[in-house]
């Protein structure tokens, strides 16, 4: 490194602006500090311009030759792209940019050097680079505005669910993620060590938030769900992140709509706070109507069978077949897909006392994307056993879950709803891999 170019420590500095909020202080003739990371760097000769970025937008620092000591525009002249620094100085008018000001250093502080060149630009909106790149260089990746938008729509969905989970008396909860027996099928599980014995990484809180409705009656868990995907897919991870609900005395009817009423209220939020990143990522939140539309899988099944599509009842509905079909409706936005056939769903879900080849089960989805799947529980022992003989399960393996249901499990239902797949839905990224910080897939265990 340049010799006259040192690391510095933060010692007494400390951010007294970030840089959206720096136009505020125009008029003002104290100094501000700001932090953040070299975005990018234009060199005019006599004139440096270096735009700093930090979490929340950009700010231009101009050095003129004339205006500062030699050692600050060497500094200038050779800081790298991606470098980590600090900058005290001026506010100044300019109205070329953006926000209206700029900053005329009096000193900048080099925490740390980028040593090389990024292998993609952080500022395109749409990448240059193929995914697997740029996920092997993730924390670098996620420097990009288009990302930086994604991870505050996340951080916004996440406070307004925990904001309306909570208004509506629910309680949040963490189950434990190493278990012993599956819940949702058998063949997505992942085998951990666990002392001497065989576990499992958790598919969903599935019984565990059965179980607590016996004593808090509502509760939710926002955490994450293991699942040994085999394929690739746009749309799958291994690891994701569940939003699970689960409430007593309701059946899946209720359910929905709360589900849809909080779909509600986490677009309203969006609309509200999240007004720039919307405009950054040129989206428009779908309108909502309540209640959502809702489809039986019987009708659907008739409806795909009449226009010579090749399915069976009891077959699952693929996200094309969905598309296809919706397309000729115009369709757009948030459907529930109810009443499953019993034999598609796991055995904890109630089935229909009309039908019991059908059960009291809904997927939510957006367009093809299913975002959320859930239903009314079986609440008595004897139906939850005969179940699970049905689906092959040995209801041995599952004494520690059947023995509450000797003492009073109320009636109640529930939902699973992926996070990842709703960011998805909201901001119409097409690969799962995106909205996700580090996503786990067959192929990848690192970072
Ligand atoms: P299900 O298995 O349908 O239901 O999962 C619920 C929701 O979780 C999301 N999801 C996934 N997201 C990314 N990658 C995956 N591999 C993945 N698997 C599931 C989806 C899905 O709709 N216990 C039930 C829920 C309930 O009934 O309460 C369950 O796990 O968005």
């Amino acid at each position: 490194m340049d010799e006259l170019l040192q690391e510095e420590d933060l010692r007494n500095w400390r951010r007294t602006h970030y840089s959206k909020e720096i136009a505020l202080s125009i008029g003002g003739d104290g100094e501000v500090i700001i932090m953040g990371w070299v975005a990018s760097i234009r060199d005019h000769g006599n004139i440096q311009f270096i735009i700093l970025r930090d979490m929340y937008g950009e700010i231009q620092i101009t050095v003129k030759k004339r205006e500062c000591s030699d050692s600050l525009f060497h500094l200038a002249k050779e800081v790298k792209e991606h470098s980590s620094i600090g900058v005290r100085g001026k506010v100044r008018p300019q109205e070329k940019v953006p926000n209206g000001a700029e900053i005329v250093p009096i000193e900048i502080r080099v925490f740390s050097m980028a040593r090389k060149a990024a292998p993609f630009l952080v500022q395109s909106r749409m990448s240059t680079v193929g995914l697997d790149t740029r996920l092997d260089l993730r924390a670098v990746d996620l420097r990009r505005n288009y990302l930086g938008s994604i991870f505050r729509i996340r951080q916004t969905v996440l406070n307004s669910v925990r904001l309306f989970l909570s208004e509506q008396k629910f309680i949040e909860v963490n189950t434990p993620k190493m278990i012993a027996t599956a819940t949702e099928g058998g063949a997505a599980l992942f085998p951990i060590f666990y002392y001497d014995r065989e576990a499992f990484l958790a598919q969903s809180p599935q019984l565990y938030k059965e179980q607590l409705t016996m004593a808090f009656e509502s509760v939710f868990e926002i955490g994450p769900i293991f699942r040994a995907e085999p394929s690739r897919t746009n749309r799958h991870l291994s690891e994701a992140i569940s939003i699970d609900v689960e409430r007593a005395f309701v059946d899946y009817n209720d359910i929905m709509s709360l589900l849809e009423r909080m779909i509600l209220k986490i677009v309203d939020t969006l609309k509200e706070k999240n007004q720039d990143d919307l405009e950054y990522l040129q989206l428009q939140l779908p309108s909502m109507e309540l209640p959502f539309s809702k489809y039986n899988y019987s009708d659907i099944i008739d409806r795909l069978q009449k226009a010579g599509e090749r399915i069976q009842w009891g077959d699952d509905i693929s996200p094309q077949i969905m598309k296809s079909i919706l397309l000729h409706e115009h369709l757009n936005g948030f459907y529930f897909i109810i009443d499953w056939p019993t034999s598609t769903k796991p055995f904890y879900i109630k089935p229909s006392a009309a039908d019991n080849r059908i059960c009291e089960s809904f997927d939510l989805m957006c367009e093809g994307l299913e975002v959320s799947s859930g239903s009314t529980r079986i609440n008595h022992k004897d139906q939850l056993v005969e179940r699970m003989a049905k689906q092959g399960l040995k209801p041995e393996a599952f004494d520690y879950h059947l023995r509450v249901f000797d003492y009073g499990v109320p009636p109640h239902a529930g939902f699973g709803l992926g996070l990842e797949r709703l960011i998805m839905a909201l901001t119409k990224v097409e690969n799962i891999r995106d909205v996700t910080l580090y996503p786990r897939d067959i192929d990848r265990l690192a970072p």
